[in-house]
């Protein structure tokens, strides 16, 4: 059986439609052309390739799902499956995609008025203006509702002050997607500013030391009596669903990244299982080394149907529901994460190189496990719609 027919061993391809199958196409030859030659530097550099950016931008990947403004205006199904091709990339490459996409263009989209959908989204679905989002604060990831920043009304602008945490993209962003509490208001108050590059008492500054998303920038925003325009605040949306209803895209689309990086290990770790010799035959006839292989494609396939199924649903009823995102986000994220340290130990003393993927995957995989809900936040977002009990908090 060729390499794309075992990995693909459930036909999954007959689910997908001519056009889904050409985008993911298109992309995977970009991935393969451009991005795999070169990811080996960027991580080890601690860099991002911005020249790809208008590649990106011309194959539709910015705002794929959104219509007008020059977004692709294309399904669900289909985003998420430019999302796993990019991952099978590198995490760092599918974040930027879904930090401009899902969490800066479709809250613009979804909640700005028709001057800031003009202003902001034909560019950036050009890559020529790039975004990120600001929720986590230094003290409140898993709690965004807990939030310190904070907008004052002053006349005809806001007075923003706070800061915001692990925020991708925040170096090189020319608009950040602030979430802030307004008037002394608790997190029902809490709306979302267009803060822009340049506006004084607005600084944001790279985060150094990380072991993973290496190829991603990742930035500290702080906020100093940041005076932001009216015309700048999202008019649509007030309290924690403004920025909670973005995660349920991203999310979705993790679903389906996570299995790119768990195909390129799976594929990767095949390769050099059939290659590699011990005890004078190839490690792939070892039934250990089979059975790992053979986990590996089952949550593979498992974890894309979940993926397709969870975009088709979203596709056919216009959403999803939070707890149905929650279930693909937790299991996919969480078995590509065991399939990038079985298939790193696949490849022995290699496997902790940056020569192959499989550790690169591994400690990449590690961010999506926390980012976009922890696991745990997930478990307890299930656990929630299961009991009907609330176990977060008081
Ligand atoms: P809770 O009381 O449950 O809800 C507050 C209000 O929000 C509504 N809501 C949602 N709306 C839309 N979508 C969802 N998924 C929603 N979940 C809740 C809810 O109906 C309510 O609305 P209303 O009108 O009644 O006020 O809020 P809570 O404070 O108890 O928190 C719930 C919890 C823990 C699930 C939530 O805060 C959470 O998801 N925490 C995790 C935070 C998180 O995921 N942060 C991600 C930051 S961005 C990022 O990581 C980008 S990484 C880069 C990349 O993507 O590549
Ligand atoms: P905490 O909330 O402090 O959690 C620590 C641990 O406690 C976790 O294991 C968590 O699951 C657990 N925990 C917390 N509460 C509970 C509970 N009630 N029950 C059980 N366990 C619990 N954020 C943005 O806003 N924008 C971005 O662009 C962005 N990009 C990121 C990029 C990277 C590379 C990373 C690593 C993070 C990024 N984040 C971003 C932040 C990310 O969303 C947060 O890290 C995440 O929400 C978790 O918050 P925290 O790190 O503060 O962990």
């Amino acid at each position: 059986m060729s390499r794309a027919a075992i990995t693909d061993l459930y036909r999954i391809d007959d689910l997908l439609s001519e056009e889904e199958r050409a985008i993911r196409d298109t992309v995977a030859r970009f991935i393969d052309k451009e991005y795999l030659p070169i990811v080996g530097k960027h991580f080890r550099n601690g860099t991002f390739p911005m020249e790809l950016v208008p590649q990106l931008a011309d194959m539709g990947v910015f705002g794929a799902t959104l219509k007008g403004y020059g977004c692709a205006g294309l399904s669900n199904v289909a985003y998420g499956l430019i999302l796993q091709e990019l991952e099978r990339g590198d995490s760092g490459l599918r974040s930027f995609a879904s930090v401009q996409s899902s969490l800066c263009m479709f809250p613009i989209h979804a909640y700005g008025n028709e001057e800031q959908k003009q202003r902001f989204l034909p560019g950036m679905a050009a890559g020529k203006l790039i975004g990120c989002f600001g929720l986590t604060e230094p003290d409140y990831g898993s709690d965004p509702g807990g939030m310190v920043t904070r907008a004052r009304k002053s006349g005809d602008e806001w007075v923003l002050n706070g800061s915001k945490m692990w925020i991708t993209n925040g170096t090189i962003a020319d608009v950040a997607i602030v979430w802030a509490k307004v008037d002394g208001g608790g997190a029902e108050s809490i709306k979302g500013f267009l803060v822009e590059k340049g506006m004084p008492g607005y600084v944001a500054k790279e985060i150094h030391g990380k072991f993973s998303l290496r190829a991603s920038f990742t930035a500290e925003l702080a906020f100093q009596d940041v005076r932001v325009p009216a015309k700048n605040v999202l008019p649509g949306v007030t309290g924690l669903k403004g920025p909670l209803s973005c995660l349920n895209k991203a999310r979705m689309g993790i679903g389906f990244a996570a299995m790119g990086a768990a195909v390129a290990c799976f594929e990767g770790a095949r390769e050099y299982a059939l290659e590699r010799k011990t005890f004078g035959k190839p490690i792939a006839g070892f039934q250990l080394t089979q059975e790992k292989l053979a986990d590996m494609l089952q949550e593979i396939v498992k974890g894309q149907l979940l993926a397709l199924r969870l975009a088709r649903l979203a596709d056919e009823h216009g959403k999803v529901s939070p707890e149905q995102v929650s279930l693909c986000k937790r299991n996919n994220v969480k078995v590509a994460l065991e399939i990038a340290r079985v298939a790193r130990s696949i490849y022995g003393a290699n496997g902790i190189t940056d020569e192959y993927p499989p550790v690169r995957h591994m400690l990449n995989l590690e961010s999506v496990y926390t980012y976009e809900g922890t696991h745990e936040v997930h478990t307890l977002i299930l656990g929630k719609a299961i009991t009907g009990l609330n176990a977060f908090g008081n």
